[in-house]
């Protein structure tokens, strides 16, 4: 009788650890996060004036920013997804988890958006990059689907000449095959290597399939650590 009581109770014990560690996984594996829409900005006198840091989402209209952001925090109307190119011209600012800001940017290489100092981008687009000290990181979105393109390199020089964090995310991954992705991501790194001899860290994404959420929730996490 006491060996049956010894018995259950180690089964109780070992019951409890297995439950504990299946719980720490799955809340690794779906990242819940808390989000919501704090502002729009039109000039960079009206970003938030907190000291909660900024992580931003930069590319060529349509390359699928707001997609993205609805994809990375789970919440699907929150960024506007748009079919015509070139519609938000405003910086976006999303409050995640209360202690950091999720910011989808203007796109960059749309003809009818005015030109100023620095040509084809945006005076709000380079004041916001160029002199935000809030802006802690930046992620500079590529189509997954087309060969390096001049504006895209174009704006990766000129984060490079400026010392900005950056990073690069190809989108829509879910348009081609495993094989031509890779092939695609060869030649960019190719490129940028013919320039620089430091890489910057690259992501791939879907935000149809929700491909690269996780990777790219642990790298933001990682770089919201270091000051
Ligand atoms: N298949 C696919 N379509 C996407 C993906 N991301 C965005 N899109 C589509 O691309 C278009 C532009 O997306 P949007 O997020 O508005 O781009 P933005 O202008 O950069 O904000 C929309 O029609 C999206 O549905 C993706 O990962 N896969
Ligand atoms: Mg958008």
């Amino acid at each position: 009788m006491f060996h049956n009581i010894y018995d259950k109770s180690n089964l109780n014990f070992f019951f409890a650890i297995f439950f504990a560690y299946f719980c720490t996984n799955i809340s690794a594996m779906a990242i819940t996060i808390k989000a919501k829409f704090k502002c729009s900005s039109e000039r960079i006198s009206q970003v938030p004036k907190d000291n909660l840091k900024d992580i931003a989402f930069i590319g060529r209209s349509n390359v699928g920013k707001s997609s993205l952001v609805n994809m990375l925090t789970g919440i699907k109307g929150l960024a506007k997804v748009s079919g015509t190119p070139g519609k938000t011209r405003l910086i976006n600012h999303f409050l995640i988890n209360d202690s950091w800001y999720l910011v989808d940017l203007p796109g960059y290489g749309y003809a009818r958006v005015s030109k100023s100092t620095l040509g084809e981008f945006s005076k709000l687009i380079t004041d916001y990059v160029l002199k935000c000290e809030k802006m802690h990181f930046l992620f500079v979105l590529v189509d997954s689907r087309l060969e390096p393109q001049k504006i895209d390199l174009n704006f990766i020089n000129l984060l490079g000449e400026n010392g900005v964090p950056f990073g690069i995310i190809f989108t829509k991954a879910d348009k081609l095959s495993q094989a031509q992705l890779n092939r695609n991501v060869t030649t960019y790194k190719k490129t940028l290597g013919e320039q620089w001899e430091e890489l910057p860290p690259m992501f791939i994404s879907s935000s149809e399939k929700g491909r690269g959420r996780e990777e790219i929730l642990a790298f933001i996490e990682e770089c919201l650590s270091q000051s």
